[in-house]
């Protein structure tokens, strides 16, 4: 169907370029080059990095399991199952407590921002080491969570 799609737009420019109409085939051709980037951009985004563990973050303010470990250079998901707004914040910058996130050296902080009931977040880890964040919102309750990043084996 797709296929067909493009062999019509394909002759539809052939059929411009015969008439002589550069203008209409300038336009053909840009747009025929946006499209393109469109799908590209389409297909990139359908293929997410698969998560090497999935958090999820509960109605009794907690990230469950609280502690994960991977392997650097993967993602780990976070998803709601609560009715509550949480985030994923690994910022000591954003704590109320700066204890409550670290980061080892070298690692760039990350803050999911406000993830509404049912959604999700991911993070890939590139820098081994261990790392703790926390939930904006619910800090004081203790939402905290740690994530270990083991070595890449190579
Ligand atoms: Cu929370």
């Amino acid at each position: 169907m797709v296929e067909r799609a493009w062999l019509i737009i394909i002759r539809f420019g052939e059929y411009l370029l015969k008439q002589q109409w550069v203008g209409l085939t300038i336009i053909w051709v840009l747009l025929l080059a946006a499209g393109a980037e469109g799908i590209g951009r389409r297909v990139g985004e359908a293929t997410p990095k698969k998560p090497a563990a999935v958090v999820k973050m509960t109605d009794q303010l907690t990230f469950e399991p609280a502690r994960v470990t991977i392997k650097a250079g993967e993602t780990v998901r976070w998803k709601s199952a609560s009715l509550l707004v949480h985030t994923v914040t690994g910022d000591p910058a954003l704590a109320a407590k700066p204890e409550d996130a670290a980061l080892p050296p070298g690692a760039k902080p990350f803050n999911s921002g406000n993830i509404k009931p049912g959604g999700q977040f991911q993070h890939t880890f590139k820098v081994p080491g261990t790392y703790r964040y926390f939930c904006i919102p619910h800090e004081g309750a203790g939402m905290i969570g740690v994530v270990v990043v083991q070595p890449a084996t190579t």
